[in-house]
């Protein structure tokens, strides 16, 4: 038993994530959990959202709320989706939090004395029409690098590149659509990121050899191109104030912290959050502080996201000079694609995951979702795709199965696992091919390799078809009833192993195969080969009931509502 801390890229407040945004943090980092708890280890899986900068004031402006308020009603709006999708997180916090809020001070106290802070005179976008700085978001424009005219003033959504305001061509406001900018002084905290750079670069050496090739290499790329001081502070209304005792005249001035700065520190915040809760017994830094080989840490992200955890957010932990713990394991993903275009929650475009709740229940969508994980490239969303892998995987191999053996079962032995029959070759060969299966699952689940891990789950649930085919117990009956008998029990034996081995992916069904036979809801007690060879733990005599149908056919029909309601393509 190891002790596992997961994180996933915390969702901006700003609005409801689309698909993309799912299958590139939270869910896969939720199925890594799930697999791990029931694997017995102790895992803390932390998530919040990321409510500072100007997306939030921005958001909370076209809807009319105080800021504050749009971020308390927001993140519950966000939280409901994720518990409509079945995420387990252990803590779904806030960054706007007072834990966050000192842990991030303290932060910047520690680098301020450690050298790594100098306050600096810059020149930033100034709006008279708006009357205000217009730092980050609040400037639009085109990218100077790949030219996109909807660039952002802190990263570019076309070529992630990381911008400044005064980069962007032909720059206006995104709160007025001013043009009219000028450029003003002001004085910002600058983290000295340089200072660190060989610092940075030993650490990655040490680390990027085990992260998957994608994390590794985006943190090379930024290393070689050289770390640079970055301003840490924002002119805004809303963010973790500079503390006063250390900088009184920035603090005066109402500067706060830049988003990105706070925002990895919210992993630590959350972790205290959670054990604010509940203090007798939860004991954040245990998970956090002076535990570096203790506990195992595993980050998920999209690879947007992966220079700010490869890199500068290791640099600050780095600069603080306190032993925090950094994170082990980087696992990255491409983009999900809406018919080969971009999902974009800003132009609305794709599927978002409320919606996708609206028409399925969530174990079609996490299921899909982590089958198709941009893993080594992008992948494709598309409803073609997407209703015949429901039909074929979910609804034929897994839910047809289950029903048929169980339908039939009933029917001509009554509410019972039958008794009669001795396991022969068949079934120590299905025996062996479901032990290989599981092996196979469980190796890629621990690489953390979702669509292969995906792929053995399916191969594991066809096994049982094939056994099934063979035997063909319905023919079997008319001439040998205990034979039936042994192949109808075997296959229930098959439907418990699946309902422990798909819990990652599919908790409901799980839940729902488990209830067949009215077992207790312990998932934590995983499937052992010898186990997976025998397939007997069901035994003659134990009572089941046949669950509802546990996927429904989509139709045709379905098909033509879903791509007419989304769109069926990338315009
Ligand atoms: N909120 C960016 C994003 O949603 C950001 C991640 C923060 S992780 C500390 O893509
Ligand atoms: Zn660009």
């Amino acid at each position: 038993m190891a002790r596992h801390l997961i994180t996933s890229a915390l969702p901006y407040i700003n609005g409801i994530k689309h698909l993309g945004n799912m299958v590139g943090s939270m869910l896969p980092a939720d199925v890594y959990s799930r697999y791990l708890r029931q694997r017995g280890h102790d895992v803390l899986y932390i998530c919040a959202t990321d409510e500072h900068g100007t997306p939030a004031e921005l958001a909370a402006k076209e809807q009319g709320l105080p800021v504050d308020e749009f971020c308390a009603q927001a993140h519950d709006a966000q939280k409901a989706v994720y518990d409509g999708f079945a995420l387990a997180f252990d803590y779904f916090g806030r960054s706007s939090s007072e834990q966050n809020v000192e842990i991030t001070q303290h932060f910047a106290r520690r680098l301020n004395e450690n050298g790594f802070i100098e306050e600096r005179a810059i020149r930033q976008v100034y709006s008279p029409t708006d009357g205000r700085f217009l730092p980050d978001r609040y400037v639009e424009g085109t990218c100077p690098h790949c030219g996109y005219d909807k660039a952002r003033g802190d990263q570019c959504e076309n070529c992630t590149r990381v911008l400044d305001p005064t980069d962007l061509i032909n720059p206006r406001s995104a709160i007025s659509g001013s043009t009219d900018l000028e450029v003003r002084e002001t004085k910002h905290l600058f983290l000295l990121q340089s200072k660190l750079q060989h610092e940075v670069e030993e650490w990655v050496a040490a680390h990027e050899e085990e992260w998957p090739q994608l994390a590794a290499s985006i943190a090379r790329k930024w290393l070689n191109e050289g770390l640079h001081d970055r301003a840490i502070t924002r002119d805004l209304d809303w963010g973790v104030p500079v503390p006063s005792d250390t900088w009184p005249e920035l603090a005066a001035e109402g500067k706060v912290f830049y988003v990105w700065f706070d925002a990895p520190i919210e992993y630590i915040g959350a972790t205290k959050e959670w054990a604010d809760l509940d203090p007798e017994n939860r004991d954040w830094k245990s998970w956090w502080y002076d535990v570096d080989t203790d506990v195992r840490y595993t980050e998920f992200m999209a690879k947007d996201n992966v220079p700010f955890h490869t890199v500068m957010f290791p640099a600050t932990e780095l600069g603080v000079r306190e032993p925090w713990k950094k994170v082990d394991y980087v696992k990255a993903f491409n983009w999900l694609t809406y018919y080969g275009g971009k999902f974009s929650t800003s132009q609305k475009r794709g599927v978002f995951t409320d919606q996708a709740l609206d028409i399925l229940p969530a174990d079609y969508w996490r299921y899909f979702l982590i089958a198709n994980a941009p893993e080594s490239d992008d992948s494709s969303f598309t409803w073609e795709h997407f209703t015949a892998t429901v039909n074929k995987d979910l609804a034929d191999t897994l839910g047809n199965f289950v029903n048929r053996v169980l339908s039939f079962s009933k029917k001509r032995f009554g509410e019972e696992v039958p008794a009669g029959g001795e396991p022969g070759e068949a079934e120590a060969k299905l025996g062996e091919e479901i032990a290989r299966l599981l092996a196979e699952y469980e190796s890629q689940m621990e690489a953390l390799q979702f669509r292969k891990a995906a792929a053995a789950l399916r191969a594991l649930w066809s096994a049982g078809n094939s056994y099934l085919e063979e035997k063909a117990p319905w023919l079997e009956i008319k001439t040998d009833k205990d034979g039936a008998a042994l192949t109808l029990r075997t296959a229930m034996n098959l439907i418990h192993l699946y309902a422990v081995v798909s819990e990652p992916f599919i908790p409901a069904t799980s839940a729902a195969m488990r209830q067949a036979f009215a077992l207790k809801d312990d998932t934590a007690t995983w499937i052992t080969a010898d186990e997976a060879r025998a397939l007997t733990a069901l035994t003659p005599g134990v009572p089941f009931t046949v669950p509802p149908v546990l996927f429904a056919k989509l139709t045709d029909e379905d098909l033509e509502t879903y791509k007419e309601r989304f769109g069926g393509s990338s315009e």
